[in-house]
């Protein structure tokens, strides 16, 4: 990896595990997810970073794709399992993190079993190795432990401006592919731990979107706020939240609408898991090397 393309990551990593570190402060009992967000996304900005994706925040049953908007209510309770996964980004180069925390309670098994997989996991890599090799032993820790590893989620290979850049990195053996990993590949491994069925599914309302491709539409604020998100976000998530304002409420959700049924936009649904299990998650990017693994976050 280039020296300045390195440089870029390893700060987008500092920010990123920075943010994590003043997080902490705020998972109590009533402060609003809202809130949350915000904080993170401004502190990240404050740091000289971008957010590389809105910052989710996914409580119990909810495994990803929760992101608060103007007007969310919602506050952390008590036992919430809550997992904040945040991304930063330089120029492009991507930190992708996450963590759970038990609201107002101490770590228990459910935690550590997403934690010790994500361990465990970063164990095995270098180069040279098959992602599938990273895929077991997740899978193994989590139901070593007596959950079940969620196999429709997994872990991505990144490029610059690309969160998810084709390769994946599952949860179970039997989903992962044959790929190789190279030195210099630069992936996130997020090993998801449930009570539940180990699996999650689609549920609206989609609160993240991602920009896809130019695509006609009729609708001139449809028009107008592709633009604006091509401009902003380029090929990286955005979330609702932050477009609230751009046009009023009815006029935004009507025209993304539009764009996600043209394809010009993807729309990401929240993610729960099927059986209403609770769910844990730990997340780090790595850069991988020839004899092991370099942690940026
Ligand atoms: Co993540």
């Amino acid at each position: 990896m280039e020296g300045d393309a390195l440089e870029k990551l390893v700060k987008a990593g500092d920010i990123a595990r920075q943010v994590k570190k003043e997080v902490v402060e705020l998972i109590k009992p009533g402060v609003k997810l809202y809130d949350i967000a915000e904080f993170v996304e401004k502190r990240i900005a404050e740091l000289g970073g971008k957010p590389a994706f809105p910052c989710n925040l996914s409580v119990n049953e909810v495994a990803a794709h929760y992101t608060p908007y103007q007007g969310d209510e919602n506050v952390l309770r008590e036992g919430d399992y809550l997992k904040l996964d945040l991304g930063v980004h330089v120029d492009g180069y991507i930190a992708d993190t996450a963590v759970t925390f038990r609201v107002g309670m101490e770590d228990d098994e459910l935690m550590e079993a997403s934690r010790e997989a994500l361990e465990n996991a970063i164990a095995t890599v270098r180069a040279g190795i098959k992602v599938r090799e990273v895929a077991r032993a997740i899978e193994e820790t989590i139901r070593g432990k007596g959950f079940n590893p969620i196999v429709n989620l997994s872990g991505h290979k990144i490029e610059r401006y690309k969160l998810h850049a084709g390769v994946s990195i599952p949860n179970v053996y039997r989903q992962a592919d044959t790929y190789v990993l190279q030195e210099g590949d630069v992936f996130a491994i997020e090993p998801f731990a449930t009570t539940g069925a180990g699996q999650v599914i689609e549920v609206p309302p989609a609160l993240i979107f991602m920009y896809v491709r130019d695509r006609p539409v009729r609708m001139l604020q449809a028009r107008r706020l592709l633009m604006h998100i091509k401009k902003n976000y380029k090929t990286l998530p955005f979330a609702y939240r932050w477009l609230q304002g751009f046009l009023p409420e009815g006029q935004l959700k009507m025209a993304l609408a539009q764009l996600d049924k043209a394809g010009a936009i993807y729309s990401y649904p929240i993610l729960r898991e099927a059986r209403g299990g609770m769910v844990s998650q730990f997340e780090h990017t790595l850069i991988v090397e020839k004899e092991g693994a370099y942690i940026t976050t």
